[in-house]
């Protein structure tokens, strides 16, 4: 049978690439009707124009972020002049930038695909710019068809879970949404009340990446696991009941979203690491982020982790609107003062449909026309900073990571670094001299 729908992960090089999840929903939703879908995927090494000339699907989807989206543009152009078939763009950046994405593609969706793919796919849609109603119960929504998706190649890779890297780390999302509004946040559940997946339907996908996909450990990338303690108690009690928590598993968290019998109840049932968007040791910085936690909470979490044996990392972000050098200082010595395990620092990078782009584009730090591939971490990113030059900041980032890499890892692993990449290593080395000097 022809290929209806073609769903496309475009993105040649991305740093810690994880299965299309999104693609993966829609292919199960549209499949479940009968319509026949296959997922190109260039993260997992897949040519898309070779892939796409040999089926030649009806309707091409492509899915984007904004540090992908260049290259989501480059199909979407190819596919109008090379294919007969029907263009259509979402995800995060494509909700953010809709007009935008009508210059290269037939359709843009905004918000959640599931339902407007479908009626695209049944030809119930004339609109250019989609968007339809959210599905209230998500456990409507089959499972992500990983069968159309590469698993191999995504299994194959390391991830950290904790003490140790492994792989066969099997990634899902159990809930869309997040009921905090920080300014330097935009994805596609903002607008929508937060919702979750039953802790059985939970239960059921951990089975099916251990047995279907002999997955060794998991990885929920919800934006905040902990948001519903009831559900997590749940989950925890039948993963203990199952056996599923001999597999070392992470998360993401907030610091007010967590409790020490809570902590207890998700390391008994193999929670190994849990991360927390921290971002500032400056409570001014905090309520400028509109984080809504307090620096008291965020040490209190990393002492409960460690009280109930759970590993703690932090993610934090420098350079933010108004943040002057002290306050970056304090961030340093809440790290120094905390019992971290692992810690991330990151240059406060704007993104489309945040607060934070708005106030960016007014004081002119995003000059046009934007080169969207430089918004990741660690790329020549615009910053948010109207107060510290982009290399100071980057300055102190490379500090910090060298602290970040000595305090997560043996001195035996820094030397294998060293080897592998000397220049990095001296670029390590002159900041941590610098240390000294600044
Ligand atoms: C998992 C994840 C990662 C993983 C893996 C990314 C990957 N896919 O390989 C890792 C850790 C590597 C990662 C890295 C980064 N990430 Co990230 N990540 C996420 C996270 C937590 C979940 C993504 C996901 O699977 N969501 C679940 C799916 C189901 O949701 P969805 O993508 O929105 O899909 C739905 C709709 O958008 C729509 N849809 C999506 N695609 C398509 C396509 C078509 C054709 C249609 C019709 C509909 C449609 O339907 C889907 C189902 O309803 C999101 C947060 C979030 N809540 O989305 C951040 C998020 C996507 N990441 C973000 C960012 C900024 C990054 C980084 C750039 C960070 C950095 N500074 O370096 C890096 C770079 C990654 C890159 N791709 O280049 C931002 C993106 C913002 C933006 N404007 O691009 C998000 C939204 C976080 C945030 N709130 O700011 N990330």
């Amino acid at each position: 049978m022809m290929t209806d729908v073609a769903l496309v992960n475009p993105g040649l090089k991305v740093t810690g690439p994880q299965p299309p999840l999104n693609l993966g929903y829609i292919a199960g939703y549209l499949e479940r009707q009968n319509i026949e879908v296959a997922i190109i995927d260039e993260r997992a090494g897949e040519k898309c124009e070779d892939r796409l000339e040999k089926i030649c699907p009806r309707i091409v989807g492509v899915t984007a972020v904004t540090s992908t989206v260049d290259r989501a543009y480059q199909i979407g152009d190819y596919v109008g002049k090379n294919l007969d078939a029907l263009t259509v763009l979402g995800g995060v950046h494509a909700s953010a930038m809709p007009k935008e994405g009508l210059e290269h593609f037939d359709k843009v969706v905004v918000g959640e695909g599931e339902r407007a793919m479908l009626d695209i796919a049944k030809g119930k849609c004339p609109e250019r710019i989609v968007s339809r109603p959210f599905v209230k119960n998500i456990d409507e929504i089959p499972p992500p068809a990983r069968h159309l998706i590469g698993m191999g190649f995504y299994l194959s890779l390391e991830a950290n879970i904790g003490e140790r890297n492994t792989s066969n780390v099997g990634t899902l999302i159990t809930s869309r949404g997040c009921p905090y509004r920080c300014i330097f946040c935009y994805n596609n559940w903002r607008d929508t009340p937060v919702r979750y997946h039953g802790p059985e339907r939970v239960v059921e996908e951990l089975n099916q990446l251990a047995e279907v996909y002999a997955a060794k450990a998991f990885y929920f990338h919800d934006d905040t696991f902990t948001a519903n303690r009831k559900r997590v108690q749940k989950i925890c009690e039948l993963m203990i009941g199952s056996g599923l928590s001999e597999f070392p598993w992470s998360a993401w968290t907030r610091a007010d979203l967590v409790d020490l019998e809570m902590l207890k109840t998700m390391k008994k049932a193999g929670c190994a690491k849990l991360e927390f968007g921290f971002e500032s040791g400056s409570q001014r910085v905090l309520d400028v982020l509109k984080k809504g936690t307090t620096v008291e909470q965020n040490m209190r979490a990393i002492r409960l982790c460690k009280e109930a044996g759970i590993w703690a990392a932090g993610a934090f972000m420098i350079g933010n609107p108004s943040e002057t050098l002290e306050e970056i200082r304090t961030t340093e010595q809440f790290i120094e003062e905390s019992n971290l395990d692992e810690f991330h620092v990151s240059i406060t990078t704007p993104f489309p449909g945040t607060e934070l782009w708005g106030w960016a584009k007014e004081r002119g730090l995003i000059s046009e026309p934007v080169d969207y591939s430089s918004l990741r971490i660690g790329a020549e990113s615009p910053t948010s900073s109207d107060k510290i030059p982009k290399d100071v900041l980057r300055k102190i980032v490379l500090r910090l990571d060298a602290k970040s890499k000595l305090r997560q890892q043996s001195k035996v692993g820094l030397c294998k670094r060293a080897i592998k990449n000397p220049r990095l290593f001296f670029e390590y080395v002159k900041a941590m001299g610098s240390r000294w000097f600044s």
